[in-house]
């Protein structure tokens, strides 16, 4: 939250009232459970915007091409677009969100246009990699879960989900996911301000649902 003065411009008083809350966390950790609870209990009053729909389109490739691509390393992510995108949103003006087919591995037709607000949830397992977005942040939480309940999560999800085969989920885990989450995920936890326990996260909710309830009140 960028209380301080007022400064002037209106696009300042709107950069002031916008809070930015990061929620990391590895794959299956369940940090998009706990975001879009929050969001359930908030509606339109808070916008939430997803990494994950941010990841770079392979137009050029086959799809079989694109099922090898490593989704885990930061580079596979437009992060330049997010970080504008939050820049343009804290500046009080709406974007065009890109989205994502995961079944097809690459960006979707359609965008979706996010209006400015008070509060915004930013959600992603590399989100505290980019030291930009890690300024952006006003708050930032990082999910916390053991890695077998991570990896059950996730074959669960992918095969209902995302049209993947289990096979397909066991050898990306073990190529990909699992590497890059102990190189580029993991670490990042240092930078969080709250690390919440997935599996306990009623007194996490109910503080978060308290803090954005204060922040939607003010002035
Ligand atoms: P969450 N991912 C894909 O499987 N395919 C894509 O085209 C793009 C991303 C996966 C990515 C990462 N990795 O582990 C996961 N792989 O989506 C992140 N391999 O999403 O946090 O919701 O699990
Ligand atoms: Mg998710």
């Amino acid at each position: 939250m960028k209380t301080s003065k007022k400064i002037g411009t209106e696009t300042r008083a709107a950069e002031q009232a916008t809070t930015i809350i990061g929620i990391a966390g590895g794959t299956g950790s369940g940090k998009s459970t706990f975001t879009n609870r929050l969001k359930r209990a908030f509606g339109d009053a808070i916008t939430v915007i997803y990494h994950d729909n941010y990841y770079k389109p392979h137009d050029d490739l086959t799809l079989e091409e694109r099922r090898t691509i490593n989704y885990d390393h930061p580079d596979a992510l437009d992060t330049d677009l997010l970080v504008r995108h939050l820049e343009e949103l804290r500046a009080g003006r709406a974007v065009d969100c890109p989205t994502y087919d995961f079944t097809q591995h690459t960006r979707a037709k359609k965008t979706v246009a996010i209006q400015p607000s008070r509060v915004i949830i930013v959600e992603g397992i590399l989100i505290f990699q980019d030291a930009r977005l890690r300024d952006l942040f006003d708050i930032k939480i990082y999910v916390e879960a053991d890695a077998d309940e991570r990896i059950l999560r996730r074959v669960a999800r992918d095969i209902r989900e995302r049209g993947r085969s289990l096979e397909s989920v066991i050898n990306q885990y073990l190529t990909t996911v699992k590497p890059m989450h102990y190189l580029y995920v993991e670490p990042t936890k240092t930078f969080a301000d709250l690390i919440l326990n997935s599996g306990r996260n009623d007194v996490a909710f109910d503080v978060m649902k308290t803090k954005i309830e204060a922040l939607l009140g003010e002035g």
